[in-house]
């Protein structure tokens, strides 16, 4: 008999409501569910794939231990122990920066697993902390973290409503959107120019986003702040800034419009590839408009100057009037209150003993985890942890990360695959997969255009001898406490307790008080009917509490209810962007770029998802490809100054001339992947390409976009090659 469960789909940040058909132990089908408010039964090809991903025998089912004669099965009782044990034993010998932790990027979309992060973290102990966070949206959070005063309170792009929307450096047509959680995009910007909006894209490629906007500039990689200084620039020479929504919420406007007074599109033109004349009627197109809202992602984060370009664009919605009003940058007002929950975030109260960079929100830059391990005997990571994270094939000279993660003391990782990263462990602890637990968004909560939870049961029991991360984190950590002995024993005991009464469990209770106590529950007022998790399990297809609302300047976390529109740092980088227009221009830079079917570097195991032509394949304009005498199809091989990858080659007007893009998460290669599909899809790792060695310096965040390089035939087009 079929029964069908309906649940948020864990894969990416558009969190789509999707229907799992299910027979016996098997999944039949995944669609869209049509009654759900978010979603309306939109979903992309990868919501499918999570029956393969429930079936995949590849998937790890049970902890396993590197011997000498391979991988062997071990118990949970000896793996928990082990795993506790390698890290203190690290510690004990080389102090506690001895240990670190990297955390990956499926851990958000984890409920109780998020809940017990910080747990783990605090139980490792240590400065060494690192995330897929500084791969990805440090920039974008620092900025808030000096201009509001906490790191998570974000501005999303209200376009449900907006009569303007400039994309900088995204393409959710592919990525279906990140920091703005707005499933089916693709309706969402039809419905912008239906009512008589626009959408302008700025990408060095002609992405899918691009393709169906009503304008599309390419702009030169990494040059971004100079554009966005530029329109700034114009915002204040012809007078359009919007002094009296301004100045009651932020100080530092003088000093905003004095610091970009030298960045006219004149002076920028050249350099980021956009004739002056169009920066200045974009500029005032964005003016004009009803309401409008400029929203950057990857493209404009992991950049060198990310935190500043991230700043300049949120000073452009704020000093067009485009803050916290419908159709500009709005700020969500989740169920849970992650804000409150989460405390003030911090910076600088360490720093990373090879680059000094300071931490930020308690961690350091992942793209300085090589080098920390490198670093002398006395100073160096000799354990370290991994959870739900692929830094070999996701953080920049990963290659080199992988030499470094097989010199350590001990290793432990928290995953279902033995792929590139966690070969290198000693132990691999395998969680159980998404469908066999419970999940509610916390985190995307934070980012949705329209708030709209949703509570998602597990779709399969799960068998007595399986563990979730939640467990598994809180079961390391309590051992990691009572190892140390001393006053943690009392928090190991605590937490010990936790596992047995249920991690899941407890996480129901604590979300159940969260809702009720949060912006939508009754609180203490038990006559009203307030949000609460049954309500929320009852209303199985997610409930609609309506689009975003202003909320400033209550709501900005800052005591003083103050923006910061000038935080000196930002300021003072301004001179390092300013020094950018000097520098010479490599002939060639690198992107990157997303794909419909993968998922970075995790779902190429996935075989619905592997179907089709080869995609890791490079982009490249005609011209450069003329001049170079490369052939359409040829392979090449791409040389950055760290490394050399060989990828095939596609032409095409679709790019910017002097620049190539190439998708990561690919290079599934070695004897040690216990990943059967995705060898056969192995490809070459981007990351291969990408330089540790550069950082955006406030943030720490990687640069891994606009990468030199040097690209030539090293194998003539099959056409082309003489008959034998
Ligand atoms: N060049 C380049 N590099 C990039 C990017 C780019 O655009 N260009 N993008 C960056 C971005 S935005 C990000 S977020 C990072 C991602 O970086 P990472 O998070 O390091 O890498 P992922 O590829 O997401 O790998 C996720 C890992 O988690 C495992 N996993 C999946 N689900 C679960 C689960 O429920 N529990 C556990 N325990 N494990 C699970 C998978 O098997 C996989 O090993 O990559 C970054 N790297
Ligand atoms: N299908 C799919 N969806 C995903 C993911 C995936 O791997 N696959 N990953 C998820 C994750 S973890 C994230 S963080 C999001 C990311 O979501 P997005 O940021 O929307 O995704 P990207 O495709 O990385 O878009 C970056 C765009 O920036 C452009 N770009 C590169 N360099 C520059 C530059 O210097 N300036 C400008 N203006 N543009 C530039 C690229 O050409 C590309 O079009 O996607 C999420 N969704
Ligand atoms: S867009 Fe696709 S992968 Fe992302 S949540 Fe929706 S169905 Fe899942
Ligand atoms: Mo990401």
């Amino acid at each position: 008999m079929e029964r069908i469960v309906y649940r948020t789909c864990t894969l990416c940040e558009a969190c789509c409501g999707i229907e799992v058909h299910v027979e016996g132990t098997r999944v039949s089908a995944i669609r869209g569910d049509r009654l759900d408010p978010a979603s309306r039964g939109y979903v992309c090809a990868k919501a499918a794939a999570l029956a393969d991903l429930h079936a995949d025998p590849d998937r790890l089912r049970h902890p396993v231990e590197r011997t000498a004669s391979g991988w062997s099965r071990i118990s949970w009782r000896e793996a928990l122990s082990r795993s506790a044990e390698g890290i203190l034993e690290a510690q004990r010998r080389h102090g506690r920066d001895a240990a670190a932790i990297y955390l990956g990027e499926p851990l958000v979309h984890n409920f109780a697993g998020t809940l017990y992060t910080d747990e783990l973290v605090a139980a490792v102990g240590g400065r060494k902390r690192f995330s897929a966070n500084s791969l990805d949206q440090f920039p974008k959070q620092l900025v808030s973290h000096w201009m509001y005063g906490s790191g998570l309170f974000l501005s999303v792009p209200d376009i449900d409503r907006t009569d303007y929307l400039l994309i900088i450096g995204a393409d959710p047509l592919v990525s279906n959107g990140s920091l703005m959680t707005a499933p089916d995009v693709r309706r969402r910007l039809a419905l912008i120019r239906e009512r008589a909006g626009r959408v302008v894209v700025v990408d060095p490629r002609r992405s899918r986003t691009a393709q169906r906007a009503d304008e599309h500039h390419f702009i030169r990689p990494g040059s971004d702040g100079l554009f966005a200084a530029a329109l700034l620039n114009t915002v204040f020479s012809e007078g359009r800034m919007d002094r009296a929504v301004i100045e009651p919420l932020g100080f530092g406007l003088e000093s905003v419009e004095g610091a970009v007074a030298g960045f006219s599109p004149e002076v920028v033109e050249t350099r980021v590839g956009i004739a002056a004349q169009t920066i200045r009627s974009l500029a005032r197109a964005f003016c004009d408009a009803p309401s409008a809202v400029c929203y950057g992602r990857m493209g404009t984060s992991t950049v060198r100057f990310g935190t500043t370009t991230s700043w300049l664009i949120e000073l452009l919605n704020i000093v067009t009037g485009n803050l916290d009003r419908a159709g500009g940058a709005m700020f969500p007002n989740p169920p849970v209150d992650m804000l409150r929950l989460a405390g003030d975030t911090q910076r600088g109260r360490w720093h990373s003993s090879s680059r000094g960079t300071p931490e930020f929100m308690g961690e350091l830059p992942t793209a300085t985890l090589a080098e920390e391990i490198e670093a002398s005997a006395t100073e160096g990571v000799r354990a370290l942890l991994t959870v739900a994270g692929n830094p070999v094939l996701s953080a920049p000279g990963g290659s080199k990360l992988g030499e470094a993660l097989s010199k350590l003391d001990f290793m432990v990782s928290v995953d279902f695959y033995r792929n590139e990263t966690t070969q290198h462990a000693n132990l691999i602890l395998p969680p159980v997969g998404p469908l066999e637990r419970d999940h509610f968004d916390l985190v995307f909560q934070l980012f949705s255009v329209r708030k709209v939870p949703r509570w998602s049961p597990a779709v399969f029991e799960r068998t007595p001898e399986s563990r979730s991360d939640a467990e598994i984190m809180l079961d390391i950590a309590a051992r990691l406490r009572w190892g140390r002995g001393g006053a943690g024993r009392a928090i190991a005991v605590a937490e010990k307790m936790l596992v047995r009464l249920g991690a899941e469990r407890c996480a129901r209770l604590f979300l159940d008080l969260a809702l009720r106590f949060g912006p939508d529950g009754a609180g203490l007022r038990f006559w009203k009917a307030g949000l609460t998790l049954p309500r929320l399990r009852e209303a199985q297809h997610g409930i609609d509490l309506g689009p975003l609302e202003p909320c400033l300047p209550q709501r900005i976390p800052r005591k003083t209810k103050h923006i910061d529109l000038a935080p000196p740092e930002l300021i003072e980088d301004l001179e390092r962007l300013r020094a950018s227009l000097n520098e010479s221009v490599p002939v060639l830079l690198l992107v990157g770029r997303r794909q419909p079917r993968t998922l970075n570097s995790w779902s190429h195991n996935l075989p619905r998802l592997v179907t089709g032509p080869k995609r890791c394949i490079l982009h490249m304009h005609p011209h450069d490809a003329a001049a170079r005498g490369i052939a359409d199809g040829a392979s090449v091989s791409v040389t950055s100054r760290v490394g050399r990858i060989e990828v095939p080659v596609r032409l095409g007007e679709d790019i910017m001339p002097g620049v190539v893009s190439l998708p990561h998460g690919y290079g599934h290669t070695g004897e040690g992947l216990g990943l059967s599909v995705a060898v056969r899809h192995a490809g070459a790792s981007l990351n291969d390409l990408t330089d540790p060695g550069e950082i955006d310096p406030l943030s720490g965040n990687a640069v891994l976009s606009g990468v030199p390089v040097s690209v030539e035939q090293s194998e003539p087009h099959p056409s082309e090659r003489p008959e034998p």
